[in-house]
């Protein structure tokens, strides 16, 4: 089992990331974040792992096969695309993912990668706005972590 969290901490947003894979399997990302406004918020795995720039330096969403961008349950897709993650009245968003693209290991693997959740809803790349192909239009950076390696168990 391998494991990898991220923890993201920015003016508005909090919460916790955690990744966990058995050998090849599909990748299970859970965890919560606070602070948001209520409904969909696009959540994915950005290419580079560098904040220094806040999450701007964190580049596009990872996608190594080069695609466009979908939906999480799309063949095409940017491994990256997560989708959206939904904010209750509260703020909170409460999150139990399946994915079958990400990896934490091989060439789709997204540890030293960062993880960004959006201001808006990810279209999933049919809103018909011009970013919907190549961001699914999600809006602002809210906040941001870097994947990294945690204990196995
Ligand atoms: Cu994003
Ligand atoms: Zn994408």
């Amino acid at each position: 089992m391998v494991r990898a969290v991220a923890v993201l901490k920015s003016e508005t947003v909090n919460g916790t990331v955690y990744f966990s894979q058995e050998g090849s399997s599909p990748v299970q990302v859970s965890g919560q974040l606070s602070g948001l406004k209520k409904g969909l918020h696009g959540f994915h795995i950005h290419e580079f792992g560098d904040n220094t720039n806040g999450c701007m330096s964190a580049g596009p969403h990872f996608n190594p096969n080069e695609q466009d961008h979908g939906g999480p349950n799309d063949d095409a897709r940017h491994v990256g695309d997560l989708g959206n993650v939904e904010a209750n009245a509260e703020g909170l968003a409460k999150f139990n993912i399946i994915d079958q693209h990400i990896s934490l290991s091989g060439p789709n693997s997204i540890i030293g990668r960062t993880v960004v959740v959006h201001a808006d809803p990810d279209d999933l790349g049919k809103g018909g706005h011009e970013l919907s192909k190549t961001t699914g239009n999600a809006g602002g950076r809210l906040a941001c972590a870097v994947i990294g390696l945690a204990q196995p168990n």
